[in-house]
């Protein structure tokens, strides 16, 4: 039988066992637009993805490997057997601490891997997301979840911590520079770099940033692979409004016009999305064997 105190004993369990993200976890996202939780993947889940990602990189050689896109819709994305990238994005505790910061209505709207290979990884040039992207108003939390040991040596996330606050994007111009994984780069005068906060995790292990966080990575020069899943979530009170894809500065329509919208939790607020477009395509890319390439994205 259910006692009374049976939810707020639940709940009492699962903040005991790091599942959820403290009041003070929430108030450091607010305050500087990330944080890195005390929750860690469950280890099986974590060996589950590194097997997958060395079966992409295995099957994709001809993709450069921070462009995987979309792993989640590699097949199966549902039912019995689904894969690790699917499971990961729809893992309820994951779900739990993006709906503590964003609300009980979730869209998840694109994943990627992003894999800087031992001594050639590519840099990630400083950048807010929200400039590439088409949800208005702009909100999202990206899950970035390390499946290597991620350090300062091979290329680990950078963050200037508050540079969300204002709630501005910044100024940003198209950068030809070579070995870059985006291409609009912010301006140098824009924000000061002094104030990086290196990311360093273990695999399984999290970072969450919020879409205006100013943020970037170096090259990875080192011996050791940098390997990251990246899980995007938007609150559905945004519209992911794929209209807006002609007024993009960077030369990349295909994913992001073509991005398949997954409703996670709750419903669709804003009763704008389209939860339909972009699942027939993705399916099909993979059907015929073709390259799930991530263009410039953010
Ligand atoms: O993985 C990286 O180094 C950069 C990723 C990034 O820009 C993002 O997740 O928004
Ligand atoms: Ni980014």
């Amino acid at each position: 039988m259910l006692g009374h105190n049976d939810g707020k004993d639940l709940f009492k369990a699962r903040f005991e066992a790091h599942m959820t993200l403290t009041q003070h976890e929430i108030e450091h996202y607010r305050e500087h637009g990330y944080v890195i939780p005390r929750y860690r993947l469950p280890p099986a889940l974590v060996d589950d993805l590194r097997t997958a990602l060395d079966g992409l990189l295995a099957r994709y050689t001809d993709v450069a490997q921070e462009d995987l896109a979309n792993p989640h819709m590699l097949p199966p994305s549902e039912g019995p057997g689904t894969n690790p990238f699917m499971r990961t994005a729809r893992h309820p505790e994951v779900l739990d601490l993006i709906e503590q910061l964003l609300g009980p209505d979730l869209a998840l709207w694109i994943t990627r891997v992003l894999c800087k290979p031992a001594a050639k990884g590519r840099e990630v040039p400083w950048h807010q997301d929200g400039e590439y992207w088409l949800m208005r108003p702009l909100a999202t939390c990206s899950a970035w979840i390390a499946l290597d040991p991620v350090s300062t040596a091979n290329g680990c996330m950078r963050f200037i911590p508050g540079s969300h606050k204002q709630q501005q994007l910044y100024r940003h111009h198209v950068s030809n520079r070579d070995n870059l994984v985006l291409n609009l780069e912010l301006d140098q005068d824009q924000f000061d770099e002094a104030q990086a906060v290196n990311v360093e995790l273990e695999p399984g292990q999290m970072s969450l940033h919020d879409v205006r966080l100013i943020h970037g990575s170096l090259p990875n020069t080192s011996g050791q692979r940098r390997a990251a899943l990246i899980m995007r979530y938007m609150p559905t009170t945004s519209h992911y409004d794929r209209s807006l894809v002609d007024q993009r500065r960077d030369n990349s329509p295909f994913n992001i016009l073509h991005q398949p919208l997954w409703l996670l939790r709750g419903v669709d607020r804003s009763g704008q999305n389209d939860f339909v477009h972009g699942h027939a395509q993705w399916h099909e890319r993979y059907a015929q064997g073709l390259a799930p390439v991530m263009e410039s994205e953010g």
